[in-house]
């Protein structure tokens, strides 16, 4: 065994077993510049997915090899697709945000908690001011909706508090685990925090797509697949439509109509269903 397999086994286990795993330093010097600028150019703030996607070399992040080699192994190498991505430049002091975990509703009967991961990439690090991450280990397995536990104060729940980091790292999380930002003061007036959250999820299974933007997530997929870097195709397929694709939803619904439909069986598999998502599992 070389220690490339050992480093990728270790952080398949570790993921597994804590929900997450920090990646220090995955993107190059150079590609970071090429990011935060892509991100200077956008302004300060926080930027929509089309906004994100507007930038070559954002779009080039999100085929980023490096990325997707640990992906594939987070995933067991099964199939993943995208499923949004956001980005930000905190110029002051970020306010809180509460505990919380980001996974959307599975439509997929009977299957014990499919896989969606989010990647959170910090292109400059962090520098212990303006905001810092905290992770619950081990809380994806917890059976909580996304914003059910927000309003516990942050000591609440034994965590880790991620506030330094190095440049060109990623964290990347199972989107079950709970997590938030602690806001912290701005010490230099210059400093920056660039943020870009990238999601994607398992394939085989069915999911409601992004819904939190006013445009249609068909829309911005087709966007990405027309931008040119695309056409490098790095990645086998993280443009999969059908992952979104129901009986009751297709590309000839209006949007508007469309998302209610997706949001009526949200709603059916949450709270009808009840799929459970607390299954113990063994690595
Ligand atoms: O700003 C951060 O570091 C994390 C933000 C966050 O929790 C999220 O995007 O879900």
């Amino acid at each position: 065994m070389n220690s490339t397999q050992t480093l990728s086994e270790l952080t398949f286990k570790e993921f597994h077993r804590d929900g997450y795993v920090i990646v220090p330093e995955l993107l190059n010097e150079e590609f970071i510049k090429l990011v935060t600028s892509a991100l200077d150019n956008i302004g300060t703030g926080s930027f929509s997915m089309l906004q994100t996607i507007e930038s070559k070399t954002l779009i080039e992040l999100l085929y980023y090899k490096p990325i997707h080699n640990i992906l594939d192994n987070l995933f067991n190498q099964n199939p993943y697709t995208l499923h949004h991505y956001t980005s930000a430049v905190h110029t002051t002091q970020t306010p809180n945000l509460g505990w919380h975990h980001d996974k959307v509703p599975t439509f997929s009967r009977g299957i014990n908690n499919p896989l969606m991961i989010h990647c959170l990439v910090y292109p400059n690090g962090l520098r212990r001011e303006i905001g810092e991450l905290l992770l619950v280990p081990k809380s994806q397995q917890w059976d909580v909706d996304r914003y059910q536990l927000s309003s516990l104060p942050f000591d609440a729940l034994v965590h880790k508090s991620l506030d330094f980091l190095s440049p060109g790292s990623l964290v990347f999380i199972n989107s079950s685990l709970l997590h938030a930002r602690q806001s912290l003061p701005l010490i230099d007036p210059t400093s920056r925090r660039y943020f870009l959250d990238i999601s994607f999820c398992d394939s085989r299974f069915k999911w409601e797509p992004y819904l939190e933007s006013k445009h249609s997530w068909r829309d911005l997929f087709r966007k990405i697949d027309s931008s040119s870097i695309s056409n490098v195709k790095l990645n086998s397929n993280i443009l999969d439509t059908s992952t979104f694709s129901t009986p009751l939803t297709n590309k000839f619904v209006p949007s508007f109509l469309e998302n209610k439909l997706y949001r009526l069986l949200s709603f059916y598999y949450r709270k009808i269903l009840k799929t459970r998502k607390n299954s113990k599992l063994e690595y």
